[in-house]
């Protein structure tokens, strides 16, 4: 659902521009409307696969061509994902949010087992979200059998400012992948990142892009920069956190049914700018002491700040039936075959073993010449 208001980049602008305590008091007003305001969504965040990104996203700590403190790690095993769900959980967050620093999705083992984490994650009751990198509607559908609830891929800006962040993709394969997601019947959260040098006419120009689709994001997360040494953006200046709140506001009232995300940028922003962020509208939070490479405030912070205010985690599944995790075709059909070779392989064991307890073992017969 979108605010037919404004629909406009003179009224989205004019929004914006408000002065603040209006604008906080239209959104505040409007998420009113549709959600409960206490209520506030915690999403937890685990680089599954860290580093060594081929891509060249300007902001972007984990891209290989950058030199930054990230180390590379390969693919989490399934456990590990596990247990870390379950921290999650365990801490009151209701959605796991796996982050992979892949340009796009590829149909090989490491697929595969992602696709293992969404089923084992889905077990534990948690929304399952994945953030891989571009990907086609087959593999969309493969994520959404497998039980994913959302899959989050973000289009960072306008359509302007992109081309001076990223040069390695465009901004319509992000917008594909989105639609893929969409066709699979997949949660979309999609949403950018300010204070790396753009205009307000862009963060404008990114919530009409979302506007001009025919369903907006369910979830809009708006990440403030966080400058890594040895990226690009490493000089940009923090933003000031009214434009954080200026941002969310103005998102909550253009997309009134979506869950605007306070995203990055936490841990620079007072508990009183979080507030405002609340009061205006901003549904949930990424929870947990790290994002993806870089800190966050602590479960114990959060749940301080939680008290403090009047809020309460979000329950799974508040906003969208559990999705059914169902057998993966491909994973089921590997499992076949090593159960074929295994028994193709002790029926040939069997052939050649001799067991003499099970009367498998006839001694030669040996006749001697005086008999
Ligand atoms: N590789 C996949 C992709 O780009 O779609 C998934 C992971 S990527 C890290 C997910 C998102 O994190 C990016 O689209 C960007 O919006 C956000 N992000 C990455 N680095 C950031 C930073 N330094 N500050 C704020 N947001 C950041
Ligand atoms: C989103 O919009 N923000 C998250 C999540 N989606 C994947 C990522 C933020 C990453 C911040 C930098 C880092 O920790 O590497
Ligand atoms: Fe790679 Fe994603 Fe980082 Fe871009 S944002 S460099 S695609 S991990």
């Amino acid at each position: 659902m979108t605010n037919s208001k404004y629909s406009t980049k003179e009224a989205l602008l004019e929004l914006y521009n408000k002065p603040l305590l209006e604008l906080v008091f239209e959104a505040a007003t409007v998420h009113r409307q549709h959600h409960d305001p206490r209520e506030v969504q915690m999403s937890s965040l685990l680089s599954i696969k860290t580093g060594g990104c081929p891509e060249d996203c300007g902001y972007c700590p984990q891209a290989a061509r950058y030199h930054t403190d990230v180390e590379a790690h390969k693919l989490m095993t399934v456990d590990s994902v596990v247990e870390q769900a379950k921290n999650a959980k365990a801490n009151g967050s209701s959605r796991l949010c796996m982050g992979a620093a892949w340009r796009e999705v590829r149909d090989n083992r490491d697929f595969d087992q992602v696709i293992e984490m969404v089923q084992a994650v889905n077990d534990l009751d948690m929304e399952v979200c994945c953030t891989l990198g571009m990907m086609t509607e087959d593999q969309a559908k493969r994520l959404k059998n497998a039980g994913l609830f959302a899959y989050n891929h973000n289009l960072d800006s306008s359509r302007e400012f992109y081309k001076d962040i990223i040069s390695t993709r465009e901004y319509d394969q992000r917008l594909e992948t989105i639609d893929n997601a969409r066709k699979a019947g997949i949660s979309v959260c999609s949403g950018g990142i300010i204070g790396m040098g753009e205009a307000v006419e862009d963060r404008i120009g990114m919530l009409l892009s979302y506007m001009q689709m025919e369903n907006p994001p369910e979830s809009i997360p708006i990440n403030a920069l966080v400058a890594v040494e040895g990226t690009p953006l490493e000089e940009q200046k923090p933003i000031e956190q009214w434009e954080m709140i200026r941002m969310v506001a103005t998102t909550r009232i253009a997309f009134p049914k979506s869950v605007v995300r306070l995203s990055a940028g936490r841990t620079k922003m007072s508990m009183e700018a979080q507030a405002l962020c609340f009061l205006a509208g901003a549904g949930s939070i990424f929870a947990g002491d790290k994002l993806l490479t870089t800190p966050n405030p602590e479960f114990n912070e959060d749940k301080e700040m939680f008290d403090i205010l009047g809020l309460i985690p979000k329950a799974p599944f508040e906003s969208g039936e559990k999705p059914q995790s169902n057998p993966d075709p491909i994973i089921e059909e590997k499992k076949r075959k090593a159960a074929q070779r295994e028994a193709e392989l002790a029926a040939a064991r069997g052939k050649r073993s001799v067991n003499p307890a099970n009367g498998d073992f006839q001694p030669r017969k040996v006749t001697t010449v005086n008999e």
